[in-house]
């Protein structure tokens, strides 16, 4: 008895400073999904689910979570680690498009020494006027602002992010701290909007396009298609990008 409880102590003082970022962020996400959302398991292309490639001699893996809801069609985690140099989070939730609701989107990429580069977090518009529904601005705006010593500019593709895009390179325990409860609440507050949500099977054409529009923007993103092309060739970037990242979903 006294050995567990003292186990159990000790663990719970190292985890916060042993831990990443980028193992932080998933953990929290992971957890945030489980507690608000009934989660199924979703399928990935038989062959992606676990992958291994080459990137200038260095071993490249990729580590694909995924999930799906009443609400979301898609909710992928994906876990990306380029030999002891580059480590990726990249984490994207895909509504069904019959819910009006936006797209949350995070991706988190660190150098050697766990030096994080970018780091990003937003809900991005889906409708047709390219704005959040107003419940969402409402509690953005209450949101208090958060401020990084070092912001980061959005590349030209980035027209599809809302005005409450974060996009930051955080410097310091302090600021990789307010970045990962920045995503919890952004995740927080899209789960408990999107389960209060019912669907409006009528703008889903709208909705539709608003994801499409988001997906090709995304797959101009060049910095993560070269890192793909290297390690696997452009076809299997181009083949993973488009249904692995960044697909849409079937409709009749
Ligand atoms: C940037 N993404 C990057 C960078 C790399 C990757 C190497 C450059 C880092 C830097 O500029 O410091 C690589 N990202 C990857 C890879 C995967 C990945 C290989 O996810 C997956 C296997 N990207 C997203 C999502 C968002 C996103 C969901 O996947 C936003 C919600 C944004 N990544 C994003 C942006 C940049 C970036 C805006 C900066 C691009 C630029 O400055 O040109």
């Amino acid at each position: 008895m006294s050995i567990s409880s003292s186990t159990v102590s000790i663990r719970s003082v190292n985890q916060p400073t042993g831990k990443t970022l980028i193992n932080r962020l998933a953990d929290c996400i992971e957890s945030t999904w489980q507690q608000y959302l009934d989660l199924s398991p979703h399928a990935l292309p038989d062959d992606l689910g676990y992958v291994e490639g080459r990137l200038e001699g260095e071993r490249l893996t990729i580590e694909n979570r995924c999930y799906e809801t009443r609400e979301f069609r898609k909710m992928h985690l994906e876990l990306a680690k380029i030999g002891s140099g580059l480590d990726i989070l990249h984490c994207v939730m895909f509504p069904r498009p019959e819910y009006d609701l936006p797209m949350f989107g995070t991706d988190l990429v660190g150098g050697r020494k766990n030096n994080i580069s970018a780091a990003i977090v937003d809900l991005s518009p889906t409708s047709s006027d390219q704005c959040l529904p107003d419940r969402y601005c409402d509690v953005l705006n209450a949101l208090p602002t958060c401020t990084f010593s070092q912001p980061r500019e959005l590349p030209n593709w980035g027209t599809i992010f809302s005005e409450f895009c974060l996009f930051v390179k955080p410097v310091g325990q302090e600021e990789e701290d307010l970045f990962l409860s920045r995503v919890e609440t952004f995740l927080k507050i899209h789960c408990q909007l999107a389960i209060a949500t019912n669907p409006t099977p009528e703008n889903l054409p709208t909705l539709l396009e608003g994801q499409q529009r988001y997906c090709s923007k995304q797959q101009q993103n060049d910095k993560t298609r070269r890192v793909l092309e290297k390690a696997f060739g452009p076809e299997w970037a181009e083949r993973y990008m488009s249904t692995v990242l960044f697909d849409l979903p079937n409709v009749e």
